[in-house]
């Protein structure tokens, strides 16, 4: 059985089509992440991955991708 696991991730300064191509495209060269889905208005990317994705991993991507990683998910 394959293992599947989802996490989401708070991405701040995604405005457009073209960010969610940006960060899907980076987030998903990161190792055991087998897809990507990026929501524009609640700012989150959902990393659906094989095993629990490595956080600086998913950190770097983002951040290559020219956004930042939010670390607290939870604030308004
Ligand atoms: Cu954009």
């Amino acid at each position: 059985m394959v293992l599947h696991m989802e996490t989401t991730y708070s991405v701040k300064g995604m405005t457009c089509e073209h960010c969610v191509r940006a960060v899907t495209e980076e987030v998903s060269k990161v190792a055991g992440v087998t897809d990507v889905k990026v929501d524009l208005a609640a700012e989150t990317v959902v990393v659906e991955s094989e095993s629990k994705p490595d956080a600086e991993a998913i950190a770097a991507a983002i951040d290559e991708a020219g956004y930042e990683l939010s670390d607290s998910p939870a604030a308004p």
